[in-house]
């Protein structure tokens, strides 16, 4: 059977890779009804948008900015004459929220889901050295059957279509990361899955590989150290292989083995090679620690967005490895996706960085009173709202974040969720199978959700199907506004609370205060860097008093893009960076704090 998501792709000695990253022309489908056929001919001359980026912000066009329905992106392309004897692939990384390949008339592929990759195979279309041309058509819409979910209404006045949705972050949309041609053997390595584990001095990586039309083929494992030395080595296609006197996977301090796969012909020729960047370690949750490699782990750091000027939420290595550098500067050594799957470059560079991640899938505004169009005490868990197709839809989005990123070092847990509605009816019977269906997919890891605010340890009807607490709260900014005497005392009973539901880590993956960077007040009134600077102190001294505390994560990384509204002004200002990642005063704070955690450990 085919796995969801194919290896990244790679150059190997037996794998070619070509970048499609560029300007592509671009067009946007007139309306829902819209029955031409675009990708059947060269687009209209004149626009050209760059890949990756979200098309939102790129155009000084209100129309194309607020558009809701499908968009398309062409260029030619070139299959190089050499790969005759390969099979050649089309991959975007990501199209959101929905994505189709065309390759010149044809339909090859479509894919749901904004922020995993998908494929076509056209090999059986275009032969090598030919020229084609590639239309990738994306559709930005969220309705009840999307994770995340949302609403389209149609203004009433002009008839226009509008999306609503129940996250705050706006809902960017195109190819925002790259897309690929490869080649790969007839006879190639589909999948890799690899477990580590330590015994005593040594490491073992159990490994699972799959092979496409490779029945007769030999599997040959190689393990190669950082320095090249080949440390390690087994065949087959299941195993376990055994590294002698392993070099761990830490925190801060990474360090990967090249676990090298390849399909050896019965003439004993290589056939395809695929190397995986492989740190071994270990997680575990015990009483209410977190331990990474036997050891306490406390998570410092943030929920992070893809999110920057002009490219929305486009994939850039410059804000990848400036962000990254933000995070070393202050001393965090963790982040959570929220909300969604990130670019896979960013989670190689947390393997080869050190950083630990929780890894979050889309499933973000499962709770309808938030935002979005509805009342406020409409329900969430109902055939009208966040249904049966929606959890299809989520368990979809589990399979294919586990299936993208299991072999990722750095990812110590999953989060299925932000912010549910799990103190409502029908929360349970939502959540129990995916709990469910994540442990099946993936044994080796803690999951968890983050909890929101108003599902108090009093109210959360579903946080026992999890293995760690991760908790968003508002204290002093949602709700005891500007008074951090009041909120301090509230946070206190909340963290206790759960402490003492479940014997278990508690992470607090969201708290923070909206905060114009250069605004100031003497009282540290709300919105000044001196309220973000005092508030973060005072859940400090909390976590400091609750036994339980294993992380915080400060929302958020930096200021963010969000929908329209009244309660943002241009954007959510919660960050310690600004959008353009100059440092708030808190950072300063965090910085004192966590770099003398470090040093502590
Ligand atoms: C939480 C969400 C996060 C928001 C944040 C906020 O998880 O995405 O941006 O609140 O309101 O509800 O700033």
């Amino acid at each position: 059977e085919q796995p969801l998501i194919k290896l990244k792709p790679q150059q190997s000695s037996s794998r070619e890779l070509l970048s499609l990253d560029g300007l592509w022309k671009f067009a946007l489908a007139s309306g829902p009804n819209d029955t031409t056929t675009p990708w059947t001919a060269p687009l209209p001359k004149g626009l050209e948008c760059p890949v990756p980026a979200s098309y939102n912000d790129i155009f000084v066009d209100r129309e194309i900015h607020d558009h809701v329905g499908w968009v398309y992106y062409q260029r030619d392309v070139i299959v190089p004459k050499g790969w005759s004897q390969e099979r050649y692939l089309v991959r975007a990384e990501s199209a959101t929220h929905k994505g189709r390949i065309y390759v010149n008339d044809h339909l090859l592929a479509e894919h749901v889901g904004g922020y995993t990759p998908f494929e076509a195979d056209i090999t059986d279309y275009i032969a090598a050295g030919e020229k084609f041309r590639l239309t990738i058509a994306v559709n930005n819409e969220l309705t009840h059957e999307t994770i995340p979910p949302g609403e389209i209404s149609i203004g009433k006045a002009t008839g226009k279509r509008v999306q609503t949705y129940h996250h705050d972050f706006y809902n960017y949309a195109g190819l925002a990361r790259s897309v690929w041609l490869y080649s790969v053997p007839r006879q190639h390595i589909q999948d890799i899955t690899v477990v580590t584990d330590v015994a005593g001095a040594d490491g073992l990586i159990s490994y699972q590989i799959k092979v496409a039309n490779g029945t007769t083929e030999q599997i040959k494992i190689e393990v190669i150290d950082e320095d090249g030395n080949l440390v390690a080595n087994s065949s087959g296609v299941k195993g376990t292989v055994r590294i002698p006197s392993v070099k761990l996977w830490q925190p801060g301090a990474a360090y990967l083995y090249q676990f090298q796969a390849s399909v050896v012909n019965s003439k004993g020729e290589t056939v395809d090679t695929y190397s995986l960047a492989t740190g071994v370690r270990t997680v575990k949750v015990s009483g209410h620690q977190f331990l990474i490699n036997d050891k306490p782990f406390y998570f410092t750091g943030f929920g992070k967005h893809e999110d920057s000027a002009v490219r929305g939420k486009g994939h850039d290595q410059a804000y990848l490895v400036h962000d990254f550098q933000l995070l070393n500067w202050i001393g965090a050594n963790s982040f959570r996706t929220s909300h969604y799957p990130y670019a896979e470059e960013v989670m190689d560079f947390a393997d080869r960085h050190g950083i630990v991640v929780i890894d979050e899938t889309p499933a973000v505004g499962l709770n309808i009173a938030l935002l979005g169009l509805s009342d406020s005490d409409a329900k969430t868990f109902t055939p009208e709202a966040i249904n049966n197709n929606t959890q299809a839809a989520h368990k979809q989005a589990i399979r294919e974040l586990i299936s993208r990123d299991k072999n990722h070092a750095s990812v110590v847990m999953w989060s299925i969720a932000n912010e549910p509605a799990s103190h409502e009816d029908g929360a349970r019977e939502y959540f129990e199978p995916l709990a469910k269906l994540t442990r099946q997919l993936d044994a080796s890891r803690p999951i968890t959700f983050a909890n929101v605010g108003m599902a108090t340890y009093k109210e959360d009807r579903i946080s026992d199907l999890f293995d760690v607490s991760c908790l968003n709260r508002y204290f002093g900014w949602y709700s005891e506004t500007g008074d951090l005497e009041e909120a301090e005392a509230a946070l206190e009973e909340e963290l206790l609370g759960w402490e003492k539901k479940f014997d278990r880590p508690i992470v607090m993956t969201e708290y923070g205060a909206d905060t114009i960077a250069g605004l100031h007040s003497v009282f540290g009134f709300p919105w000044s860097e001196e309220f973000q600077t005092q508030m973060l102190a005072m859940y400090h001294r909390v976590f400091d008093r609750v036994g339980s505390m294993a992380g915080e994560q400060v929302w958020a990384f930096a200021d963010f893009q969000t929908n329209l509204g009244i309660q943002r002004v241009d954007g959510n200002k919660k960050g310690v960076f600004t959008r353009d990642r100059k440092p708030k005063a808190a950072a300063h704070g965090l910085r004192a704090r966590w770099t003398k955690m470090a040093g502590d450990i």
